[in-house]
């Protein structure tokens, strides 16, 4: 049985596309957990405080500066959606 090689191509696409989306999930559940570990009063957001004990402020140049910048509603304090939606936005 001889395969055709177009199905067997957009196989492997799907594979692929499905592969990502994985990882992905898996990559946002990582950092969500990641951040709740720093989220030392549980309130669901990084104070200031809070954020510079995480990985990301340590490989930013500056803390303050990612941190002011990423706080998109000026609310003092970082969700996960802003400090996800910084880094791709900075990409
Ligand atoms: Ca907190
Ligand atoms: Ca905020």
């Amino acid at each position: 049985m001889k395969l055709n090689p177009l199905r067997s191509k957009s196989v492997h696409l799907t594979l692929l596309l499905v592969a990502a989306a994985l990882m992905t999930a898996c990559m946002s559940h990582r950092m969500e957990q990641k951040l709740s570990d720093h989220d030392t009063n549980g309130d669901g957001y990084l104070s200031m405080t809070e954020f510079k004990t995480t990985r990301i402020a340590r490989k930013v140049d500056s803390p303050e500066s990612f941190f002011h910048l990423a706080d998109a509603n000026n609310d003092s304090l970082l969700s996960l959606d802003e400090i996800k939606s910084h880094i791709k936005e900075n990409k």
